[in-house]
C-alpha cells in the first residue's frame, strides 16, 4: 500500500498470517488501559482486589504450565551456529522460520491483535530504542505499559523510522509442545509462541532489553547488562552510582531498593533500576547507565517489609500480582509476606489452601509495578545522559567460596571475576532449584550471542573509558559448616557498600589476597551490628581447597569455548591459578597485617 510505514507493513503481513478477528494499535492511555483491565476482569483473566486497601491492583492467574521462563525453549537464531555459542541453543533461521512460522498461522483467530510500540529507555534519551511488540494478550498489553513506555509517545518517534525492533507474540495454545522463544539478532526480530509468561512475553524485557540489544551493543561498543542501579548517597550529599549483575531471585531488587540502617550517618540508597541496564561510553569517557525499563516485575515470595519495605510500598497500588495467593478480604498473599498466612486463604491456582500442602504463592510469583512508584526511586531515574556508573558488582548465591565482598585488580581482572561468576539456581527459570550453575556476569541465559565473543567485548569496552568503573564481587549467601548464614544481608549491605565507596574513592581499609583485595578485618562499619565472634573472619576467609575446585570448574567451562575464549580470560586464570599456589589458605584478613 502507498504511504505505508514499515511498521504498518509488518502488521498487515502478521495479520495476514496469525488472522485475528481485530486489530488494535495501543495509544498507551488511562482509559485504554482501564478499558482493557475491565474486559479482563469480565471474562476472568484478572482478578479484582480489594480496591480499598490495594486501589488499581489486580490480580492474574496463569495456566500451571507456564510460570517461569523456559530456557530450554529459548533460541538465538543465527546464520551460523558458532555465533551463538556453546551456551545458548541454537536453531538455523531457515528451520525456524518453518516450523515455528507453521504455529503462527491462524493463532490469532478469534483473538484481538494489539500492536504495542514501545519505547526502552527515557522518552528523550539518546540511548533509547524504540520497539513494537504484536500480541494476542491483553494481559501483555496490560504488563508492557507498566514496564516500558508505550503507546503515542512511542509511535511519535517511530513514525517515519524503519528503525525498531519487531517482537511477534502469540499465546498459541500455551502448551509446552509449541512452545518457542526465537531471537534472530542478524534481522533484529523476536518471534514468541506459546507462552504468557512475563520474561518469555513481554518481548521488551529479556528479549529486546537483553539478548537483541547484547548483539547490538557488540555492534556498536555498549553493553546492555543484567543488572540493577542504584545511587548511594554519602553524608556530604554526593551520590555515587553502582551497577549490579546479580541471577535472577538473588536479590537484585532488594539491593536496588535497600533501606539503609545507617540514615543516621547520611547514607542513603536511590533506585534508578532493578534489573536491566544499557551501558554507554559518555562524552566525559564515563561509563553512563540508563534503566530501559518503566517498571519492576519483582518477584513476590520473600518480598516483606521488613526484606523491601519500598518494594512493599511500591506494589500497594496500580500493580498486577501474578501467581500468588488471595485472603478472604480480596489482598494478595505470598510466602514470607507475613509470619502467618491468614485463614481462608486461596492458593495461586485458586483452590483452598491448607498449611503443609503446596505453597500458597507459586515460588516465581510476581508483581508489576510502575518505578516511579517506589518511594526509594532516583530523581535521576529517567535522565537522558544517564547515571555516571562508579562501580560494578557482581553476585550470585554461593554458600562456600567467595568472600561477602572483595574488588579486583584492574578492570581485565573484573571482567574474568564476572566471567567466572556461579550461582545456585532459583525458581525464575523452569529446572532443578539449587543446584550450582556457571553464570558469567548473569547473563548465561540472556546473551545473545557467543560469550566467549562477549567476555572479548567486555575486555575492550575497558580501553574506550578514561574511567573505567571498579570492579567488585559480592555474596550476601554465604553459609556457615551447619547451613546457616553467615551474613545479615538485606539494609545490612549497605556497609558493603559503603567500602566500596570508600574504595572507588582510593581510600577504605583492604588486604591483598591471590583473589583480589578483601576488607581489612576493621573495614567494614559496624556500627549498630554485631555479628558472632569470628563470623566476620570466616565471612572474609578464603579457603584453598574450595578455590582449587572453583578453578577447575572455571576452567572446564572456559574450555568449551575453544579457540574463541579470548587470552586476556585464559591469561586471568592462569595468574589466578599461580596466586592461589603461592600463598597459604585459608587465609582471613586478621591473619595478616598487609594493608592496601
Ligand atoms: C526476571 C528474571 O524476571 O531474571 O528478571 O527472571
Ligand atoms: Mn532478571
Amino acid at each position: 500500500m502507498a504511504g505505508q510505514t514499515g511498521v504498518e507493513r509488518w502488521v498487515d503481513e502478521v495479520a495476514r498470517i496469525t488472522r485475528p478477528d481485530r486489530i488494535h494499535w495501543c495509544d498507551g492511555s488511562e482509559g485504554e488501559y482501564h478499558k482493557l483491565i475491565e474486559g479482563m476482569v469480565g471474562d476472568g483473566t484478572l482478578i479484582r482486589l480489594n480496591q480499598k486497601s490495594y486501589p488499581g491492583c489486580y490480580l492474574h492467574r496463569s495456566n500451571p504450565s507456564d510460570v517461569a521462563r523456559t530456557e530450554h525453549l529459548t533460541f538465538i537464531c543465527t546464520s551460523r551456529k558458532e555465533d551463538a555459542g556453546p551456551t545458548n541453543n541454537w536453531m538455523a533461521p531457515k528451520e525456524a522460520r518453518e516450523r515455528v512460522g507453521k504455529l503462527f498461522e491462524g493463532s490469532m483467530k478469534g483473538r484481538t491483535m494489539y500492536v504495542i510500540p514501545y519505547i526502552m529507555g527515557p522518552a528523550g534519551s539518546p540511548y533509547s530504542k524504540l520497539g513494537v511488540e504484536i500480541t494476542d494478550s491483553p494481559y501483555v498489553v496490560a504488563n508492557m505499559r507498566l514496564m516500558t513506555r508505550m503507546g503515542k509517545v512511542a509511535l511519535d518517534r517511530l513514525s517515519g523510522s524503519n528503525g525498531f525492533v519487531p517482537g511477534l507474540h502469540s499465546l498459541g495454545d500455551l502448551s509446552p509442545d509449541r512452545r518457542f522463544i526465537l531471537h534472530f539478532p542478524e534481522e533484529r526480530l523476536i518471534w514468541s509462541i506459546g507462552s504468557g509468561y512475563g520474561g518469555n512475553a513481554l518481548l521488551g524485557k529479556k528479549c529486546y532489553a537483553l539478548r537483541i540489544a547484547s548483539w547490538m551493543g557488540r555492534e556498536g561498543g555498549w553493553l546492555a547488562e543484567h543488572n540493577m542501579i542504584i545511587g548511594l548517597e554519602d553524608p556530604t550529599g554526593q551520590v555515587t552510582y553502582i551497577a549490579g549483575a546479580f541471577p535472577s531471585a538473588c536479590g537484585k531488587t532488594n539491593l536496588a531498593m535497600l533501606v539503609s540502617p545507617l540514615q543516621h550517618l547520611g547514607y542513603k540508597v536511590w533506585t534508578v533500576g532493578d534489573d536491566i541496564a544499557w551501558l554507554h561510553v559518555g562524552p566525559d569517557g564515563r561509563l553512563r547507565a540508563i534503566n530501559p525499563e518503566a517498571g519492576f516485575f519483582g518477584v513476590a515470595p520473600g518480598t516483606s517489609s521488613k526484606t523491601n519495605p519500598n518494594m512493599m510500598a511500591a506494589a500497594g497500588r496500580n500493580t498486577i500480582f501474578t501467581n500468588v495467593g488471595v485472603t478472604p478480604g480480596g489482598e494478595p498473599w505470598w510466602e514470607g509476606k507475613d509470619p502467618t498466612p491468614p485463614d481462608g486463604l486461596i492458593d495461586w491456582k485458586g483452590n483452598r489452601w491448607a498449611p503443609g500442602a503446596e505453597k500458597a504463592a507459586h515460588p516465581n510469583s510476581r508483581f508489576t509495578v510502575p518505578a516511579g512508584q517506589c518511594p526509594s526511586i532516583s530523581p535521576h531515574w529517567e535522565d537522558d545522559d544517564g547515571v555516571p556508573i562508579s562501580a560494578i558488582l557482581f553476585g550470585g548465591r554461593r554458600a562456600r567460596v567467595a568472600p561477602l565482598v572483595y574488588q579486583s585488580y584492574s578492570w581485565q581482572h573484573g571482567v574474568f571475576v564476572g566471567a567466572g561468576m556461579a550461582s545456585e539456581t532459583t525458581a525464575a527459570a523452569t529446572g532443578a532449584v539449587g543446584v550450582t550453575r556457571r553464570d558469567p556476569m548473569a547473563m548465561l541465559p540472556f546473551c545473545g550471542y557467543n560469550m566467549a565473543d562477549y567476555f572479548g567485548h567486555w575486555v575492550a569496552m575497558g580501553s574506550r573509558m578514561k574511567h573505567p568503573p571498579a570492579i567488585f564481587h559480592v555474596n550476601w549467601f554465604r553459609k556457615d559448616a551447619d547451613g546457616n548464614f553467615l551474613w545479615p544481608g538485606f539494609g545490612e549491605n549497605v556497609r558493603v557498600l559503603m567500602w566500596i565507596l570508600d574504595r572507588v574513592r582510593g581510600r577504605g581499609k583492604a588486604v591483598e589476597t591471590p583473589i583480589g583485595f578483601v576488607p581489612a578485618a576493621d573495614g567494614l562499619e559496624m556500627d549498630g551490628l554485631k555479628l558472632p565472634a569470628g563470623t566476620m573472619q570466616e565471612l572474609l576467609s578464603i579457603d584453598r581447597d574450595a578455590w582449587s575446585k572453583e578453578l577447575e570448574d572455571q576452567g572446564k567451562f572456559f574450555e568449551q569455548f575453544g579457540d574463541r575464549l579470548p587470552n586476556e580470560m585464559r591469561q586471568e586464570h592462569a595468574k589466578l591459578a599461580q596466586r592461589l599456589s603461592r600463598v597459604r589458605v585459608p587465609l582471613s584478613p586478621a591473619e595478616t597485617s598487609k594493608g592496601s
